[in-house]
């Protein structure tokens, strides 16, 4: 069965010239150059009146389908439900969860409008794949509509387990709303093993069969691990050519043979900033030598500004920097460089090449991309080490890292000492040892294993 692919996700990722762009847009846009297709999303406006039909602007065989979204329904949905309600409960940060019922009604009002306004532009062999957290009940409100075509879910966040799920009121609502699905995608199996205690708690009453696939809600559908990967050689050699771009240049020359640990996160407290700063400040306390002779460089664009909770950690931060600055500051040496802005991503991949030491240290994250891009953007020769949070969905598969507990203050010190005593023998042999793995299963093999899951699914049995 071949056919189109659509591509759903809340915000659509028009390539812009001459701008490389990463993660999850490199792989959708590549399975939608092989397979041709849609890619249907929110344009990023919002209007005070009614949504207009999507927008489609054709490129080669891919369209983009743009809508907007009136603007409370916007903040509810968006700011509301999908970001102060499922992203918190979503990474098992209960402290910051809130719930309102009118939000969720607005979640599910703009799932249908999604599903109205895509309904008309689909063909009968397509493929559906919808991506994540934003867009769960979207395959219920098709299905509802008729659409019987092959639908599929990836969740790009971890997957709480029922004890955590539970804490939301209309968590069986969404489980249901993931049963119109026919697969569903994880980072990692402890997210699978997650969805399928929650599946078969006695409100949902799902059965999981011998062979993986789930019975529930009258349907028969496939959960499984797919975890994203990266475009492994692409990093490398960005990061080559962007060596002498004069910032590099600048900020390796600033450096003046000191070195530099790299941070890099959208500013949002799942990635755990305050932890890593406060252990930062603990390793120039407890390994004195480090004075003057390393640089913690912090990249951390701002997100979700509509948001009172990511302008508190913003606060937070700068107070945190300002403090060991004022603290270990020396009149040639600034121990932090705390910036918050985004970079280019060339720049961003010769940044990383830079840094003796990628710190990645999310309290926790689905996967995390930066700590892969990090080791992909590394010299061979002489790489730097990574430094990557167990509560990460990379440290599943990259072990060779020192890991660590981003919990732990003087544990996170120590596994950055760690890296910074480690011999080239032994850091080469690390770096070789993740690199094998992240070429194994790069954002080509993620991608491709998905919509093979997803067309062969459909293909042998529906409904039970
Ligand atoms: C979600 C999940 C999962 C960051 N700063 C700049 C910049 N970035 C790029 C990085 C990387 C991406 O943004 C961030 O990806 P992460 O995976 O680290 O984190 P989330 O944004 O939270 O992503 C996560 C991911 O989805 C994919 O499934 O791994 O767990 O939370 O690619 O390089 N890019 C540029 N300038 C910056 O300043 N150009």
């Amino acid at each position: 069965m071949s056919g189109r692919l659509i591509a759903v996700s809340n915000r659509v990722a028009i390539p812009r010239d001459g701008q490389a762009s990463g993660g999850l847009a490199v792989g959708v846009l590549a399975a939608l150059k092989e397979h041709g297709g849609i890619w249907f999303g929110w344009d990023g406006k919002t209007t005070d009146s009614e949504p207009h039909d999507a927008r489609v602007v054709d490129d080669g065989n891919i369209s983009y389908a743009t809508i907007n979204l009136n603007r409370t329904e916007f903040d509810a949905y968006y700011n509301g439900f999908s970001n102060e309600t499922l992203w918190p409960l979503f990474h098992f940060l209960l402290g910051f969860f809130k719930y309102d019922r009118h939000n969720f009604e607005s979640y599910l009002r703009v799932n249908a409008l999604f599903a109205r306004k895509l309904k008309p532009l689909l063909e009968p062999t397509d493929v559906i794949w919808i991506h994540d957290y934003h867009l769960i009940p979207l395959a219920a409100e098709l299905r509802r509509a008729g659409v019987t075509q092959p639908i599929g879910f990836f969740l790009h966040v971890p997957f709480p387990g029922y004890d955590v799920l539970r804490a939301l009121p209309v968590h069986e609502h969404l489980l249901r709303c993931l049963c119109a699905y026919d697969v569903v995608g994880f980072h990692t199996q402890r997210d699978l093993r997650s969805f399928q205690e929650c599946i078969a708690q006695p409100g949902i009453g799902g059965h999981i069969l011998s062979d993986g696939r789930i019975r529930a809600g009258g349907r028969m559908f496939r959960a499984d691990v797919f975890p994203i990967g990266i475009e492994v050689e692409d990093c490398g050699s960005l990061a080559h050519a962007h060596r002498d771009n004069p910032e590099v240049k600048l900020l390796r020359d600033s450096l003046m043979g000191r070195r530099m640990i790299i941070g890099v996160d959208r500013l949002d407290y799942s990635k755990g900033l305050p932890e890593r700063f406060h252990a930062y400040e603990r390793l120039l306390q407890h390994y004195p030598d480090n004075r003057r002779n390393v640089v913690l460089l912090q990249i951390a664009p701002p997100t979700r500004t509509g948001i009172r909770t990511y302008n508190e950690i913003r606060e937070e931060l700068e107070g945190i920097a300002g403090r060991i600055n004022g603290r270990y500051a020396q009149i040639d040496w600034v121990p932090v460089r705390y910036l918050n802005r985004g970079y280019d991503r060339g720049m961003l991949m010769a940044m990383y090449r830079e840094a003796r030491v990628g710190l990645v240290t999310p309290v926790r994250d689905g996967m995390n991309l930066v700590a892969k891009e990090y080791v992909a953007a590394q010299d061979p020769d002489d790489p730097g080490v990574l430094v990557l949070s167990t509560l990460a969905g990379a440290a599943f598969e990259l072990e060779q890292a020192v890991l660590v507990n981003p919990y732990d203050t003087d544990g996170v010190a120590a596994g950055i000492q760690t890296a910074l005593e480690m011999s080239l023998a032994e850091r080469r042999e690390r770096h070789s040892a993740m690199i094998a793995t992240l070429q194994r299963n790069d954002i080509n093999a993620w991608r491709s294993r998905f919509i093979e899951a997803l067309r062969h699914g459909h293909e042998g049995e529906q409904h039970d």
